[in-house]
């Protein structure tokens, strides 16, 4: 099948904003999927709210778009009802490990037969910029006009605390190696789930003292570089894989 397969057409052009990173990652799981040649028939796709979320309607698959936070439980149901099906969950931090991190945690070690992708833009996008738990310390956000205060969350951290694990880091800049993660977490006999570094130009970037799109990605190439060792935990600007497979052994 080609990318385009993948695409409502009719629905173009997306609500996302010029220069917004969601389309990158979008397109990049659109070619991801036609180089698996995964039939529309054999996968849905799951997203909850959010500008992330949008993405459910514009995959030519059978798609859901469900409530803030819920896209990993309705996404197991579906798994569970249909288990031959590839189920594919696009959405945000926010609505991933904000509001729906209890659901993320249990997903995890359970280790649910799903690929997760999550738009990580550090930020609480649709609703104009809030903090999330994935802010940068000291980050302006709408909500935190002086700098966040806190750490933001370990996801990492959180998904391989599990035995039986798999975990990515990409950036919608590093495109040949997220649409590698992206196929590699569809092909996973379990929970995969892709942390896409990204940005939000509009809501947060501008507070931030960026102009365009075009600078966040040119932050994202020089921010984040492929791992340097073969094994191990990421450090927090690397990119790549760290899987844990306790069944093949
Ligand atoms: C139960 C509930 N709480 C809050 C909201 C408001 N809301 C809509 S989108 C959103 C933020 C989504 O953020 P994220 O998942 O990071 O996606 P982004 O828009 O940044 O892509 C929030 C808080 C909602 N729709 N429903």
């Amino acid at each position: 099948m080609n990318y385009k397969d993948y695409i409502k057409w009719e629905r173009m052009p997306t609500n996302w904003c010029p220069g917004c990173a969601i389309g990158t990652v979008f397109k990049q799981t659109a070619f991801a999927l036609a180089d698996m040649d995964l039939a529309a028939s054999d996968m849905t796709v799951v997203s909850g709210i959010g500008c992330s979320g949008r993405a459910a309607g514009y995959f030519n698959v059978d798609s859901v778009h469900v409530t803030h936070g819920r896209a990993l439980p309705v996404a197991e149901g579906i798994k569970r009802a249909n288990p031959k099906l590839k189920v594919i969950v696009f959405s945000g931090d926010g609505d991933l490990v904000g509001i729906g991190g209890n659901h993320l945690i249990h997903a995890a070690r359970r280790d649910v037969d799903l690929a997760v992708i999550c738009i990580n833009n550090a930020t609480y996008g649709m609703t104009g910029g809030q903090m999330a738990p994935t802010t940068p310390t000291g980050a302006k956000t709408l909500t935190s006009p002086h700098g966040s205060s806190y750490a933001p969350i370990n996801i990492q951290g959180l998904i391989t605390s599990n035995r039986r694990h798999w975990f990515a880091r990409a950036s919608a800049f590093h495109v040949a190696h997220l649409q590698r993660t992206i196929r590699e977490a569809v092909e996973w006999p379990g929970f995969a789930f892709v942390e896409v570094m990204a940005f939000c130009v509009e809501n947060f970037g501008r507070r931030l003292g960026f102009k365009s799109g075009h600078e966040m990605l040119v932050n994202l190439k020089e921010g984040f570089k492929p791992r340097s060792g073969p094994e191990g935990p990421l450090g927090p600007l690397e990119l790549g894989v760290v899987k844990h497979d306790d069944q093949a052994s």
